[in-house]
């Protein structure tokens, strides 16, 4: 149900065809100017079609993982062990719904609509990220998130700060910080679990084996086998590569679960002075791309949980809609 391009290894994909260039020199030439400078592009301004395009799938895209993101922690809002944990654990699902709309918003600047990138992830056209396939089994897991895939997240958002265009840019700022707040938050249950009793420490060091390889998959194929990676640096909509975040997120994590007594799950995992980071052990890369074809252990339960919610949320959106036609007639009368 959650079809993609992407079929088969990365090895056996065909290569994307050469961009043609049909659009004024004079333009694309002003425009990489103003990339090299690093300036903003804002949505006004005059971008090649490929750059709208790129944008536009990977907002789009991100805003769909930070929607769909909501599912595996919202299993649990129900069965938080305490209030305090609850009331985070809400805060954080919201602020994914958050990051949701300030995204969608970013990407409707391009000259797509929120309704156009919705229908595109519920026929299965647009992507999400892999990790929101796995399922949440126990507590130990929403612990293992924050801590994980929120470390990675930031890792992978912060120097999108500093993406070349302006909407995506600003919204990125404010995300941050949250994602910084659901990280911590992670961390300190995970640090309170593996402190606990024997089982508490078994299930965080359980979570940690579950999320660990998942986590670094969310960074992307590798270098050799990404096919958007050179082109976007260029215009510089990425500033890292997949590997070079990849890297950074090994070297700072694994500290943070020795710190607590955690082991990660990799006997390839080695100090490597030279280079000042860590090795590690070899990817699954059949997972992750079985993964992305929509073959995750809980894809079709999450594609379905977002169809039904849109679904039976139209009653609210026509709601909304008619509210706000009759406060434009209202204010139009007076
Ligand atoms: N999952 O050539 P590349 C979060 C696709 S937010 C699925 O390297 P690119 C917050 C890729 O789209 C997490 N598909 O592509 C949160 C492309 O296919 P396409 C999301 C993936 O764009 C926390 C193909 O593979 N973050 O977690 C994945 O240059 C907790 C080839 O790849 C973002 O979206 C994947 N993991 O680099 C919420 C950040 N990786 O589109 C709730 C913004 C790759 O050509 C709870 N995005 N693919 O058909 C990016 O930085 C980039 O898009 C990458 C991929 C790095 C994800």
């Amino acid at each position: 149900m959650y079809k993609t391009d992407l079929q088969g290894s990365a090895n056996d994909r065909p290569a994307r065809p050469a961009v043609v260039q049909t659009e004024p020199a004079d333009l694309v030439e002003a425009f990489e100017a103003r990339v090299a400078d690093d300036q903003f592009i804002e949505p006004k301004d005059w971008m090649p079609e490929a750059y709208r395009r790129t944008l536009v799938r990977q907002i789009s895209q991100h805003a769909h993982s930070e929607i769909v993101g909501m599912l595996p922690e919202g299993n649990w809002i129900t069965r938080a062990p305490s209030l305090r944990r609850k009331a985070i654990l809400l805060a954080k699902v919201q602020d994914e719904g958050g990051h949701g709309l300030y995204l969608y918003a970013a990407a409707e600047t391009l000259g797509t609509s929120r309704e156009e990138m919705i229908e595109a992830l519920h026929a299965g056209k647009a992507k999400y990220s892999t990790i929101f396939n796995y399922p949440t089994v126990t507590w130990a897991d929403i612990g293992a998130i924050g801590w994980l895939v929120d470390g990675a997240a930031i890792m992978n958002q912060v120097p999108l700060q500093r993406t070349s265009y302006g909407p995506y840019a600003r919204a990125m700022v404010r995300v941050c910080k949250e994602e910084s707040f659901h990280q911590r938050q992670g961390y300190e249950l995970t640090m309170a679990m593996a402190q606990g009793t024997a089982e508490q420490k078994r299930m965080a060091q359980d979570a940690l084996n579950r999320w660990w390889w998942p986590s670094l998959m969310m960074f992307g194929p590798p270098d050799d086998n990404s096919p958007n990676t050179a082109q976007s640096m260029r215009w510089r909509i990425k500033r890292d590569t997949n590997d070079e975040l990849r890297q950074k997120f090994v070297d700072v994590t694994v500290p943070q679960a020795e710190a607590i007594g955690l082991t990660v799950p990799d006997p390839d995992l080695k100090w490597n002075a030279d280079k000042g980071g860590y090795d590690f052990g070899a990817i699954d890369w059949e997972e992750f791309y079985a993964v992305v074809r929509g073959e995750g252990p809980v894809a079709q339960e999450r594609m379905a949980a977002r169809i039904s919610a849109w679904e039976d949320g139209a009653w609210v959106r026509e709601a909304a809609t008619v509210h706000a036609q009759k406060r434009i007639a209202r204010s139009e009368a007076a």
